[in-house]
């Protein structure tokens, strides 16, 4: 007999003989994964061993539904009896009453007499060839097909011929590339190995060559863009063990499997260990919130509650990108100085001095002889003039000069040939790390974060290098993986620094940080070039897709946008201003536009004395952040999307944001539909371009844009054209075009607008009217204006933090 789960979403059934399980939608016909397998590998001694890919007949339970973090949720329950090493192993699956995942884990617990050690837990296995070796080779199927076709048939049917098949890969940490893959293309891997793949690289996930073969860490997506219809798979958490996936797209038969890393962690006699949930479901793929079931009930699963963040978006200046480790106090008082003259016109309130005061990266509590008073003078005097002071150290890295080595060998992490893993190539060196299962080790981790926060004075700490705490090695206490080690020791961090500081996670596992952070970098580095380079040199290096460029981190900073304001605040990275780098005025807008739509924190990292005001008023157009999550239209089809969507409304109504990127290395004509952003192209709209003011009507759906530059944007309000009536049409006052209107007051023959902004501001603001004003006032004094035809009006203004404009007509 069957075994059948369901609810309104989603019918799993398991066959009892084989344990093999297929999972078919109840809302999207055809979506199906058949005939799934579970496989639990481990090893003793020196024979490895794969178990319950012939499984005896496994007892089934089904407990009372019960509630959890996703609500009420059914659970059923399928156990194994020990076999020859003692290992009794029982699955859970369970289907939320409220949401269209499926759920299951795998518990296993050690009745023998031996320990063994755990080497990879599968979660999900269908269509591998090596499946076949033990039964039908699994499959999975996204095209449409009508039920009768589906039910009864099992190991019969054929899969329909997909369409064009596409995988979504989520990078590692922090600066791993995230993007969408083609079925011909390869997976984008480090061609720099040793010297970079331990900080990008899981160590548990696969880095495949043969092109249609990808990689993913923590979920994945595997989807058919003809039929539009997708999988996801991943983990709820990284609390246990890291997730890796593998999917294969490069024929007609798509194959996925995803497991649980074990490490090779030790699991002692009467000793248990549990897997994070694993997740599944089936969407469409133009799904305006495509992610959205999955980073919900990851930020649920954490105890957050997505969209609630308790700390504000990080708004400020950090010394890095102009800098680097060439920082002196001056140079922080000079920037700390230009900043407090900026304000009321610039707004924002942190000041992070990044890397380069402590002696060595590994020895924090001793400083460069440019910092003989340490750093605890400078944040008082950051504290004193009214901003944050926010300080970077890397409290897992350990430096190979720094005196930690020679001083506590033994807080060292080792590999098998007792030499200290290598942590990756890092200032010009090969750098090490902590050993965070040594008590002593992760107590001086500890003891760094604790002094920053609570001696020196420093209340946003941004974290860095933190992969540096997952490595693998041979850690002191060999039964914990390297998931396990990592999360609790960022648990402790917290413990430290307290719950008032903010921390900002840098280089650190993405599942890693989820609740513990207040912010993470969800790409690579900033850099004021748009393509990597090193010294100088840019073969080889300009194809790796996270060294440090500003094109790299633009791509993350929207292939990662919806994990902003469900997991974390998203850190895009620093804007660039200053005229003097590599990067062309386009590609400055390009970055202030992806770093304001995308809605995370906003840090400028130039020399603010000598920024030249026409550059200094780029971030000034970005503040107040605008801080809402975006839409990608095509996030699925596209390397790095080239449509985004932030809906808005204020007292003027409502609008649509629409950035369009070119990607191209060279200008080209952009080509735009109102369908591509699921606006009507029956109605007639006004969109306003932000940066060159320019207006376009659109009244056949359709709009093309002439010559944009190579990585140029154009960024348009998009509001319905309503002749006749008094309207907001935009302005060069703030990036949203909109969110500066404070009051909107329509009468018979006049309108009155309140707009405010930050300081001193100047600019102009377009409204159309139903006919010419008869009179203009601005704070009360007549004004004037320019007819630019179609009823449209251009009001030229200045004013500081508000005004009032009254129109008669
Ligand atoms: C400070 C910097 C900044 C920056 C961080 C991080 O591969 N690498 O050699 C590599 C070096 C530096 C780096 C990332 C990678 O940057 O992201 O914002 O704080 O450290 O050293």
């Amino acid at each position: 007999m069957v075994h059948i789960l369901e609810n309104a979403f989603l019918q799993l059934k398991i066959d009892p003989t084989s344990a093999r399980w297929s999972l078919i939608s109840r809302q999207r016909s055809g979506s199906i994964v058949d005939n799934a397998q579970i496989n639990f590998q481990y090893h003793r001694r020196w024979s490895s061993h794969q178990s319950l890919d012939h499984w005896r007949l496994p007892h089934f339970s089904r407990p009372e539904k019960e509630s959890s973090l996703h609500g009420p949720l059914q659970p059923l329950q399928m156990t194994l009896d020990p076999e020859h090493d003692g290992l009794s192993y029982t699955i859970t699956f369970a289907l939320p009453d409220e949401h269209p995942f499926l759920l299951w884990k795998l518990n296993v617990e050690n009745l023998g007499t031996h320990s063994v050690y755990i080497d990879r837990i599968e979660m999900l296995s269908v269509g591998f060839i090596y499946q076949s070796r033990s039964g039908p080779r699994g499959m999975l199927d996204l095209s449409p097909s009508s039920d009768a076709e589906r039910i009864g048939k099992r190991n019969h049917r054929l899969p329909h011929p997909p369409g064009e098949l596409a995988f979504y890969s989520n990078g590692w940490q922090s600066w791993s590339y995230s993007g969408v893959y083609g079925m011909s293309e390869r997976y984008k891997r480090t061609h720099l190995g040793p010297f970079t793949s331990p900080l990008r690289v899981n160590a548990g996930t696969p880095q495949p060559k043969r092109p249609g073969l990808f990689a993913s860490d923590m979920f994945g997506v595997l989807g058919d863009r003809s039929h539009r219809s997708a999988l996801l798979a991943g983990f709820l958490s990284q609390e246990q063990h890291f997730g890796s996936i593998e999917a294969w797209i490069g024929d007609s038969t798509p194959a996925i499997r995803m497991w649980a890393n074990g490490d090779g962690a030790r699991l002692d006699p009467g000793e248990q260990i549990s897997t994070d949930w694993a997740c599944l479901y089936f969407f469409h793929l133009d799904n305006p919130d495509p992610l959205g079931p999955y980073t919900d009930a990851v930020a649920r699963q954490h105890g957050l509650t997505p969209g609630m963040t308790t700390k504000n978006i990080p708004v400020g200046w950090c010394s890095w990108y102009q800098f680097f480790q060439k920082i002196t106090p001056e140079i922080i008082r000079a920037n700390l100085e230009s900043a407090q003259g900026f304000q009321p016109d610039l707004p924002f309130d942190l000041i992070q001095i990044d890397d380069g005061y402590e002696s060595q990266v590994g020895d924090w509590f001793s400083f460069k002889l440019d910092f003989p008073d340490g750093v605890a003078p400078l944040a008082k005097e950051i504290q004193d003039t009214g901003f944050t002071p926010g300080l970077w150290l890397a409290p897992f890295i350990v430096h190979p000069k720094a005196r930690l080595r020679i001083d506590h060998p033994d807080w060292l992490l080792y590999n098998r040939w007792g030499l200290p893993v290598n942590a990756g190539y890092i200032w010009d060196t090969f750098t090490t790390a902590l050993d965070l299962t040594h008590p002593e080790a992760l107590a001086y981790a500890c003891d760094v974060v604790k002094t920053a926060v609570h001696q020196w004075g420093f209340p946003y700490l941004k974290l860095d290098f933190l992969y540096a705490g997952a490595l693998p090695g041979r850690h002191r206490d060999p039964t914990r993986t390297r998931a396990q080690i990592l999360r609790s020791s960022l648990q402790t961090l917290r413990e430290a620094a307290g719950e008032a500081a903010t921390l900002v996670g840098c280089g650190c596992p993405i599942g890693s940080a989820i609740g513990i952070v207040d912010a993470m970098r969800i790409g690579a580095d900033i850099d004021p070039q748009w393509k990597p380079k090193y010294k100088g040199i840019e073969i080889v290096f300009h194809r790796e897709p996270d060294l440090p460029s500003a094109r790299n981190a633009i791509h993350n900073a929207l292939t990662r946008a919806p994990f902003n304001h469900r997991w974390w605040i998203n850190d895009p990275d620093c804007l660039l201003l200053r005229p003097d780098t590599h990067l062309t005025l386009s590609e400055v807008q390009c970055l202030a536009t992806a770093i304001a739509l995308t809605g995370g924190s906003l840090l400028i990292s130039d020399h603010l004395p000598d920024l030249p005001p026409e550059r200094l008023r780029i971030a000034e157009v970005l503040l107040p952040v605008i801080g809402k999550r975006p839409h990608l239209l095509d996030w699925f089809d596209n390397p790095t999307p080239t449509h985004m969507q932030l809906d808005l409304n204020g007292p003027a109504g409502s609008w649509h944001l629409l950035g369009l990127f070119n990607w191209e290395a060279g200008e080209r004509d952009l080509q735009m539909n109102l369908t591509d952003f699921y606006l009507d192209p029956q109605v007639e709209y006004y969109l306003r371009e932000f940066w060159s003011g320019d207006i376009y009507r659109v009244t056949d759906g359709h709009l093309k844009l002439n010559a944009i530059p190579a990585h140029g944007t154009a960024l348009l309000a998009a509001r319905p054209f309503r002749p006749y009536h008094p309207q907001y049409l935009g302005s060069d006052l703030h990036i949203s075009q909109g969110l500066e209107v404070a009051n909107w007051k329509v009468a018979a023959d006049n309108l009155a607008i309140h707009l405010r902004r930050p300081g001193k501001a100047g600019g102009q603001v377009e409204l159309g009217l139903p006919r010419t004003p008869l009179e203009a006032l601005l704070d009360g004094r007549p004004t004037s204006w320019q007819n630019h035809g179609d009823n449209r009006y251009i009001f030229p203004l200045e004013f500081n933090q508000s005004c009032e404009i009254k129109l008669r007509y």
